[in-house]
C-alpha cells in the first residue's frame, strides 16, 4: 500500500515539554493531556484552527500578492489540490494538537459556475472531510457560509438590494447548514461581512435590517427541520470590509436579536480584534454577553493598536488573555465554544514551520492564561473587593433598591432624614491592577 504524503516534513507532533522548554517547536504552557478539574486541557481549551487563514492564506494584502507558496497547491483540477490541501490541514491539526476545525464554505471547496456545481464540488470535499475527521477524531467546532468575496454580495447578502440575491444567499446557507450538519458541527457561525453600508444616500437602514433578521429566522427554522442541534453564533465586527456593519459589537447585536424574537437561538462569537475596533476591551465584549447569558464562543486573535484595520494576528498578550479567561472561567465557560485562531501569519512568515510557531504562541498564550486565571478566581481576591464595594446593597434600602421596593419619595426621605451626604471611597485602581501583576509576573 502506498503510504499517505507527509505535506509538513520537517515537523513532529508538538510535544509539551514545560516552561523551562528551549525547543521552539514544543509546548510549554499548553498540555494537552493535563487533567484539571476532572477534565483535559485539551477539553477546557476546545481550541480550533481557521482552514480560511490557516490553509487558504496566501499573505496577499491590498498592495500585493501572496507570499506563501505551499508546495500542495499546484495541480489542475481543483477539486483534486482541495483534497490535498484538506489531507495537509489534518495533518496539521493533529502536529498541533487542536482538536477542532472551522471553516466557510467555499474555503473547502471551489465555487464552480452555477450553484448545483459549487454544491456538488462541496459535497466531494465534504466526504472527504468526514473520512479525516472520522480517522483523526478532529471535530468540527463551527461552519459557516462565505457570503462576503464573491462580487454577487459586493452590496450585502441578506441586506442586498436586489430580492435575488437574498434568494441566492439564503440556498447558499441552506447548503452550508446542510455540511455543518453532515461533519457534526457544534455551531453555526453567522459573520455579516456585507450586511452593512457604504453610505446612507443609497440605503434603506430599516429595511435591510428587517432583511437580516428574516434571513436570520429561516436559517434557524431549516436548521431545526434537518435536525441540527448546534448552537448559532453572531460574530459581531463593527465595520470592515463595509463602513458600517449592523453587528457593530455585542450590545447592538444584543438589541437587534432581541428586536427580531431572535435571542432564544443566538449567542455571540466574540473576535478580540473586532472588539478593539468597536473601540472595547477584548473582555468589555464578553462581559455584555456574559451579562445577557448569550457568551458563546471566541475567535482567538488580536489587532495592531496602532493600525485601525482586522490585522488578525496570533494573540501573545498573557496580560489581555487573562483578564479575558477571568471573564469567560467566571460566565461558566464557552459550552459548545472554544477557541478558534482566527489569526493569520505575516505576509513575509512564508516558511511551513511558521504556521506551527504562530499556534503555539496563541495556544500556549491562552493556557497560562486559563492557569492564572483559575488561580485569580480560586485566591477570589478581585472578588472579594468587587462584592464589598457593592456590600451596600445587599441589606437594607440598597436590597430595597434592586428588589424594586424602593421609591424616588422613600430615598428622598432617607437622605433627609438620616443618611445626608455619602462618604466617598476610593476605586483602588492602582492597587487592583498591581494585584494582578503579582499573578502575573510574581
Ligand atoms: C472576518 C472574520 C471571519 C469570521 C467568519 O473578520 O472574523 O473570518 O470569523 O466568517
Ligand atoms: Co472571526
Amino acid at each position: 500500500m502506498k503510504k499517505p504524503a507527509v505535506h509538513f516534513p520537517t515537523v513532529a507532533t508538538i510535544a509539551h515539554e514545560g516552561p523551562g522548554s528551549a525547543n521552539p517547536l514544543a509546548f510549554r504552557h499548553y498540555n494537552p493531556a493535563e487533567v484539571i478539574d476532572g477534565r483535559t486541557m485539551k477539553e477546557h481549551l476546545r481550541f480550533s484552527i481557521a482552514y480560511w487563514h490557516a490553509f487558504r492564506g496566501t499573505g496577499s494584502d491590498p498592495f500585493g500578492p501572496g507570499t506563501i507558496c505551499r508546495p500542495w497547491e499546484s495541480g489542475k483540477d481543483p477539486v483534486s489540490v482541495a483534497k490535498v490541501r484538506m489531507d495537509a490541514a489534518f495533518e496539521f491539526f493533529q502536529k498541533i494538537q487542536a482538536p477542532f476545525w472551522c471553516f466557510h464554505d467555499r474555503d473547502i471547496a471551489p465555487e464552480g459556475r452555477t450553484l448545483a456545481e459549487s454544491n456538488k464540488n462541496l459535497d466531494q470535499i465534504v466526504a472527504h472531510a468526514k473520512t479525516l475527521q472520522k480517522a483523526t477524531g478532529v471535530k468540527l467546532l463551527w461552519g459557516t457560509a462565505n457570503l462576503f468575496s464573491n462580487p454577487r454580495y459586493m452590496c450585502g447578502a441578506s441586506t442586498n438590494p436586489d430580492a435575488h440575491v437574498f434568494a441566492y444567499a439564503a440556498a447558499q446557507v441552506k447548503k452550508a447548514l446542510e455540511v455543518t450538519q453532515e461533519l457534526g458541527g457544534e455551531n453555526y457561525v453567522f459573520w455579516g461581512g456585507r450586511e452593512g453600508y457604504e453610505t446612507l444616500l443609497n440605503t434603506n437602514l430599516k429595511r435591510e435590517q428587517e432583511h437580516l433578521a428574516a434571513f436570520m429566522h429561516l436559517a434557524v427554522n431549516y436548521a431545526r427541520s434537518i435536525g441540527f442541534k448546534g448552537q448559532f453564533l453572531i460574530e459581531p465586527k463593527p465595520k470592515e470590509p463595509t463602513k458600517h456593519q449592523y453587528d457593530f459589537d455585542v450590545a447592538s447585536g444584543v438589541a437587534f436579536l432581541r428586536t427580531f424574537g431572535l435571542e432564544k437561538h443566538f449567542k455571540f462569537n466574540i473576535e478580540t480584534n473586532h472588539a478593539t475596533l468597536a473601540g472595547h476591551t477584548f473582555e468589555h465584549e464578553i462581559e455584555v454577553a456574559a451579562a445577557q447569558g448569550m457568551l458563546g464562543s471566541i475567535d482567538a486573535n488580536t489587532g495592531d493598536l496602532l493600525l485601525g484595520w482586522d490585522t488578525d494576528q496570533f494573540n501573545t498578550n498573557v496580560k489581555e488573555l487573562t483578564l479575558a479567561m477571568v471573564s469567560i472561567l467566571r460566565a461558566g465557560g464557552l459550552g459548545s465554544g472554544g477557541f478558534n485562531f482566527d489569526a493569520k501569519l505575516r505576509r513575509p512568515s512564508i516558511d511551513p514551520e511558521d504556521l506551527f510557531h504562530a499556534h503555539i504562541g496563541g495556544m500556549d498564550a491562552y493556557a497560562l492564561a486559563f492557569k492564572l486565571a483559575r488561580r485569580i478566581l480560586a485566591e477570589g481576591k478581585f472578588e472579594q473587593f468587587v462584592a464589598d464595594r457593592y456590600a451596600s446593597f445587599d441589606t437594607g434600602f440598597g436590597r430595597d433598591i434592586e428588589t424594586g421596593k424602593a421609591t424616588f419619595k422613600s430615598l428622598e426621605k432617607l437622605v433627609l432624614t438620616k443618611l445626608g451626604e455619602p462618604t466617598p471611597r476610593s476605586g483602588k485602581q492602582e492597587y487592583l491592577e498591581n494585584l494582578l501583576n503579582t499573578y502575573l509576573h510574581g
